[in-house]
């Protein structure tokens, strides 16, 4: 994987120190990661296997699925990071939405108006989506008035690696038409890959492949001609889903994705 970031070497500990230290720049002000992609993408795992590494503890607070045709998370649902044994949290947030169901135009289009209507912080914590109908400007979690901390500040998108070539035109479509409404509003973008350990059996037997994978390669470059996003802003992952026990090759690749997630927020 030469020439892109898959090269650099992982430290566990500083990416986690540097995660845990991480500050806005603007006193006071939290960033919050939305993040959304196709149903069964591994959202809600990531937003899980993020919690566990930085706090140290498995937790399985964002519900994730098995796959089915409609996305098992329906709430629109903040997640936050507790610090160390203090009653307070790290000023970096995880949005998880429900998940792109591209069954029919119109489900497409009120999607995209969804996710826009979250980034610029129209949409309440708690927020049930309706895949057939945009939130309306009467829904009590409608929110007329967002305030910095209420916006997006970085959109992640989520897809599943072992998808990536069947995706539709339709999915295709709605991740790029997703991407051009965050350009509009200067939220940077960044896309993870995840089930990785599903496309390659050398990743699969042991996560620290990532670096040599050219299948992984491959489907980060066909994702990236079809959606747009540049190779430096795709990630690879591989969640926590069935393994009980902490692995560390794992932590530190979610931690190392999280620190790129990151980097790429800008200033504010
Ligand atoms: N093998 C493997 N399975 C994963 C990985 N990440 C998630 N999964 C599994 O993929 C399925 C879907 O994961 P979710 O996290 O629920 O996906 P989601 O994007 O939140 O899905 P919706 O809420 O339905 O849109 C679950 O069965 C997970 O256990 C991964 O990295 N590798
Ligand atoms: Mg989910």
């Amino acid at each position: 994987m030469e020439g892109n970031k898959l090269e650099v070497s992982i430290n566990k500990q500083s990416d986690l120190q540097y995660v845990k230290d991480y500050r806005p720049q603007t006193e006071g002000l939290q960033h919050r990661i939305l993040l959304h992609g196709p149903v069964g993408a591994g959202k809600s795992s990531f937003i899980n296997s993020v919690q566990s590494v930085v706090k140290g503890t498995t937790s399985k607070k964002a519900g994730a699925a098995n796959i089915s045709g409609s996305s098992y998370t329906r709430k629109y649902t903040t997640y936050r990071i507790q610090k160390d044994g203090q009653n307070t949290f790290h000023p970096l947030v995880l949005n998880d939405t429900m998940g792109l169901e591209c069954n029919s135009n119109r489900r497409k289009k009120v999607y995209v108006k969804d996710i826009k209507q979250a980034m610029k912080g129209r949409v309440r914590d708690g927020y049930t989506f309706n895949p057939e109908c945009k939130i309306s400007k009467e829904d009590p979690k409608y929110n007329p008035d967002p305030t910095a901390n209420d916006k997006v500040h970085i959109l992640l998108c989520v897809v599943d690696a072992s998808a990536v070539s069947q995706m539709s035109p339709k999915a295709i479509e709605t991740l790029q038409d997703i991407r051009e409404e965050a350009s509009d509003l200067d939220i940077p973008q960044v896309a993870i890959l995840t089930k990785i350990d599903l496309i390659c059996p050398e990743i699969k037997k042991d996560v620290k492949n990532v670096y040599r994978s050219k299948i992984l390669k491959k489907r980060m470059e066909e994702f990236s001609a079809a959606v747009g996003y540049p190779m430096n802003s795709i990630f690879p992952v591989k969640n926590y889903h069935e393994e009980i026990n902490f692995n560390s090759d794992i932590d530190s690749l979610i931690l190392s994705s999280l620190r790129d997630i990151i980097d790429n927020l800008g200033s504010s």
